[in-house]
């Protein structure tokens, strides 16, 4: 029989690149993947960590207990250097808070108006939880945002951040393109690196 790999997210834009990586890092390749919608509603982990890393292997652990299975987490966002690092990981609360992510991108501008450009960092933290192991990492992109929304590919905050050294967002670039220059690129590279490396 076939071993388990749960990707235990919600969001369906990150379980679309998980799948990707997985396959182009070839990690797990003789696993079974398994996503939420297998299960019945399984309950969400409370994301009380202070980090990326704690809140990925929180969720993690908690979807491990729930299913017993190998359970693979990302938590992430951005921070803005020039505003103490926010949102940070409240990334995705904050644009529940204030009304969707153009919200939060407006709140940025309010706070940084007399900047012409506002420098931002894209970080992605991944963590694997399994009966006897636990792996964490993480990988980041340097960028800048823009209060425009550019394009209509990706999800998220995908229209506002322009990575550095490029000229399109996120969102304008085609799939194949953000894929290889991501803060998520960066962390499943390190996460298959730590893997060949037996951690
Ligand atoms: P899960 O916890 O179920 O994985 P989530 O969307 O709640 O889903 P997070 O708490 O990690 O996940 O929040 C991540 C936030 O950062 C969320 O608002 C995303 O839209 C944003 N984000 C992360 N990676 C992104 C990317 O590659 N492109 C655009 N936005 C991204």
């Amino acid at each position: 029989m076939k071993n388990n790999i749960l990707l235990g997210t919600s969001n369906s834009g990150k379980l679309k690149e998980f799948r990707y990586y997985l396959k182009y890092f070839n990690i797990f390749p003789n696993y079974e993947i398994r996503t939420l919608t297998d299960f019945e509603y399984i309950g969400e982990p409370n994301e009380n960590g202070r980090t990326f890393e704690e809140n990925a292997l929180l969720k993690s652990i908690f979807f491990n207990k729930k299913t017993n299975l190998t359970s693979l987490s990302d938590d992430s966002g951005f921070i803005v250097h020039g505003l103490k690092n926010y949102p940070g990981i409240k990334t995705a609360r904050e644009a529940r808070r204030l009304g969707g992510e153009k919200k939060v991108i407006d709140y940025i501008y309010s706070k940084l108006n007399k900047l012409s450009e506002i420098d931002a960092t894209f970080i992605c933290a991944l963590a694997i939880k399994s009966n006897d192991e636990e792996i964490i990492c993480s990988g980041k992109i340097d960028g800048k945002i823009i209060n425009i929304k550019k394009g209509h590919r990706g999800f998220g905050y995908d229209p506002y951040f322009i990575p550095l050294k490029q000229y399109k967002t996120f969102a304008e670039m085609e799939l194949n393109e953000k894929m290889m220059v991501s803060h998520r690129f960066n962390a499943f590279k390190n996460l298959s690196n730590q893997i060949l490396s037996g951690n």
